[in-house]
């Protein structure tokens, strides 16, 4: 049976009511949380199958995120050994609450790191709206630096306002542009940061689309762009060849009453290739996009 909250969820994160890949996890854990503890099964066998069910329901809401996906993993393989309903609720609870500390702790690490890669009078880019990366700006402009921010829009969602409403109402200044003039305005930009919303073994980055075009302009006019991004969105099922699904959204998010007969194509995400960032900020430290293997490899062990 798919529970109320799984339903509700699910729609807020279809709809982007809840965006951003680490918010979207925390939503889904908290909907199995309560699925769990609300649940009538009586059966173990019972309980495992709604559990799945639910899911799942959940996991196709957003197909481009394995932050969501491994903290569901994470709590469903705790139920394993488990031979009683209450056990098996305490467990889930246990499971998804360890897992939210784990993102929360990730991602304040993420923004002491990244922050200490801020200088005073910098000026940064971002794209989209990462929950990560607002976490590194904020406390590099609570350390005191006097740091300008750059943000996208970000078609055709505009993510871009609400960072934009976020730094402004934090004081920190900040000019917003449309995407197209991300090139433009590259050389005025000293740290160019993205978040993520997964990473593939083979070092790709799955970001917002137009993440890859913004991290090229970079390269091209030599400003340093990183990738801020919690371990939990490297994604164990690219380590055996799967590719990562880019999610398609409705044509309607980029015109409302198009003429007949056009075609609109709208993928949320795009890739970035490793050779176009510089590195990564992550809550086990700085690294290169190169490195992204190992650690899945290390995490979830080789496919058999
Ligand atoms: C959001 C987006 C963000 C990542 C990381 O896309 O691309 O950069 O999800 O966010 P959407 P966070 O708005 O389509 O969800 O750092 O908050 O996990």
């Amino acid at each position: 049976m798919i529970s109320p909250i799984t339903k509700k969820t699910a729609v807020k994160i279809k709809k982007l009511e809840i965006q951003g890949a680490r918010n979207i996890a925390i939503a889904a854990l908290r909907a199995i949380e309560e699925t769990a503890r609300k649940s009538k099964a009586k059966t173990m066998g019972a309980f495992l199958k709604e559990m799945k069910q639910n899911c799942e329901v959940l996991v196709k809401s957003r197909p481009t995120e394995p932050a969501m996906r491994n903290g569901l993993n994470y709590v469903v393989k705790k139920l394993s050994n488990t031979k009683h309903v209450s056990d098996a609720k305490g467990l889930v609870r246990k499971g998804c609450e360890e897992y939210i500390t784990l993102m929360e702790h990730a991602v304040e690490k993420i923004a002491e790191i990244g922050s200490r890669r801020i200088k005073d009078g910098d000026t940064i880019m971002t794209h989209c709206h990462s929950s990560t990366v607002m976490g590194i700006i904020k406390k590099a402009w609570k350390d005191g630096k006097k740091i300008n921010v750059i943000c996208t829009e970000t078609r055709p969602r505009f993510q871009g306002r609400i960072t934009a409403k976020e730094l402004v109402s934090f004081g920190i200044p900040t000019t917003m542009i449309v995407d197209s003039a991300a090139r433009y305005v590259m050389n005025d930009v000293d740290l160019l940061i993205v978040g993520a919303d997964a990473v593939t073994a083979d070092s790709f980055i799955v970001n917002k689309i137009g993440t890859s075009q913004i991290m090229l302009a970079a390269k091209e006019a030599r400003t340093m762009s990183c990738c801020a991004c919690e371990t939990f969105k490297f994604d164990p099922v690219t380590l055996s060849g799967e590719w990562e699904t880019i999610e398609e959204r409705d044509p309607k998010e980029v015109w409302e009453n198009p003429p007949k007969g056009l075609k609109i194509f709208n993928p949320a995400f795009d890739f970035t290739p490793p050779q176009l960032v510089n590195f990564m900020i992550t809550e086990l430290g700085i690294i290169t996009p190169y490195e992204t293997g190992m650690i899945i490899l290390e995490r979830y062990g080789k496919v058999v």
